[in-house]
């Protein structure tokens, strides 16, 4: 089929506007030659720019509760995971947490949890203390808020978007079911993907994602990102698979370090317009220009160092050393030609993504900022 000839002309082509069809997507996904995976790059970082100019997004990151019910076989905060000692923040300490990520420039909050009982209790959920902390982080930061609870029901999404918030983030991990049971053992994958289209209904923006170096192939990242398109998702992501002590997932054979960034750049010219996030939760600040250079336009898992606070894949890499903050992820933007977004853009593209998806009809929520 493809050969290495005709590639400008399918990214090209791609860029004005053609959809790229699964043959197509499961080539891109597989380049590695390093010319190759350069017009990739570039190509990418075109689609970007057209879309977001210069300018990046930051995503504040407060990971209040690793207390979780679940299993999953790539997770440390998996429920047979004794190896830790799992915390549950206060609420003066999520706000602390909040406000000083809004004082260092973030964008966003995003207020992350494992399926922690508290919350999710046998016979029905019981979320007030989300939807309280949701309205006072909006009402102490002034910026909108992604929750990333886990999997919820309808009448539990109705009411996190009434409580104010903007997104909510669940991530798939793969979109073959074989391979999903095997990542998320005892849920069942029909009712996280309903949880994002409930969550839609009821006026958030939701955000998918994958998991790099579990056993997936290149069809199947193919395959994840037509799910995307079909879920019409806000943001999409990519995350390698961290292997740690305390996880029974093994790390895969053979490393590839470009699966990765590869799989953002193909994400990127699939979604031009759609956030893609460059997380600092897989390799820390060192790993930031990489994903930049692939295409992705919001740096995630900023964490405030000193405020007890851990991130998921890699719990402490860079926090107490100051790394995860916008000001230390300055230096490394500008080297990319890229700047911080101000708050008034971040706003401005959540309402025009808001116009497009709900046609002005999304529920009105608390307290809207
Ligand atoms: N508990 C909620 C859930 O699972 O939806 C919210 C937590 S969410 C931040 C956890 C996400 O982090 C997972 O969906 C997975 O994509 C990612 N993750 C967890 N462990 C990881 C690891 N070891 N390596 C890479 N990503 C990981
Ligand atoms: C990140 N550690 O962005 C965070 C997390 C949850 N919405 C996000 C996976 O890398
Ligand atoms: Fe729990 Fe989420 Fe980790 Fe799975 S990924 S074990 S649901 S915190």
């Amino acid at each position: 089929m493809m050969n290495k000839r005709k590639l400008p002309l399918l990214l090209n082509e791609i860029l004005d506007g053609r959809r790229p069809g699964r043959q197509e997507l499961r080539y891109l996904l597989a380049l590695r030659d390093a010319r190759c995976v350069d017009l990739l790059f570039r190509a990418a970082r075109r689609a970007r720019r057209r879309h977001f100019g210069d300018r990046v997004f930051f995503y504040g990151f407060i990971y209040f509760s690793t207390y979780c019910r679940n299993n999953c076989r790539f997770c440390y905060y998996r429920r047979a995971n004794r190896e830790l000692v799992r915390y549950r923040r206060s609420e003066a300490q999520i706000l602390e947490a909040a406000r000083r990520l809004a004082d260092s420039g973030v964008h966003l909050i995003d207020l992350t949890m494992g399926e922690d009982p508290l919350f999710f209790q046998d016979g029905g959920v019981s979320f007030e203390k989300l939807e309280k902390m949701i309205g006072r982080v909006r009402a102490r930061t002034g910026l909108p808020v992604m929750v990333s609870p886990g999997v919820i029901d309808r009448g539990t999404a109705d009411r996190l978007a009434a409580a104010g918030a903007d997104w909510y983030a669940c991530y798939q991990e793969t979109h073959n079911r074989r391979l999903y049971d095997r990542l998320r053992p005892g849920q069942d994958y029909d009712v996280r993907w309903q949880a994002k289209r409930d969550a839609r209904k009821a006026g958030m923006l939701i955000e998918d994602g994958i998991l790099a170096g579990v056993g997936e192939s290149p069809a199947d990242l193919a395959d994840s990102i037509i799910a995307m398109g079909r879920l019409d998702a806000d943001q999409v992501r990519v995350m390698s698979f961290v292997p740690r002590d305390g996880i029974p997932l093994a790390p895969p054979e053979t490393p590839d370090p470009l699966r990765e960034p590869v799989t953002i750049a193909v994400m990127r010219l699939a979604f031009p317009d759609r956030l893609i996030p460059a997380s600092l939760d897989v390799e820390g600040l060192s790993g930031l220009k990489s994903r930049l250079e692939a295409g992705a336009n919001v740096v995630t898992s900023l964490i405030p160092p000193g405020a007890d606070l851990a991130g998921v894949a890699n719990c402490r890499l860079d926090i107490q050393e100051s790394l995860r903050t916008p000001a230390a992820v300055a230096p490394v933007l500008a080297g990319c030609g890229l700047a911080a977004a101000t708050r008034d853009a971040y706003r401005r593209w959540l309402e025009a993504r808001r116009s497009r998806c709900f046609s002005g009809h999304r529920p009105a929520a608390n307290g809207e900022v």
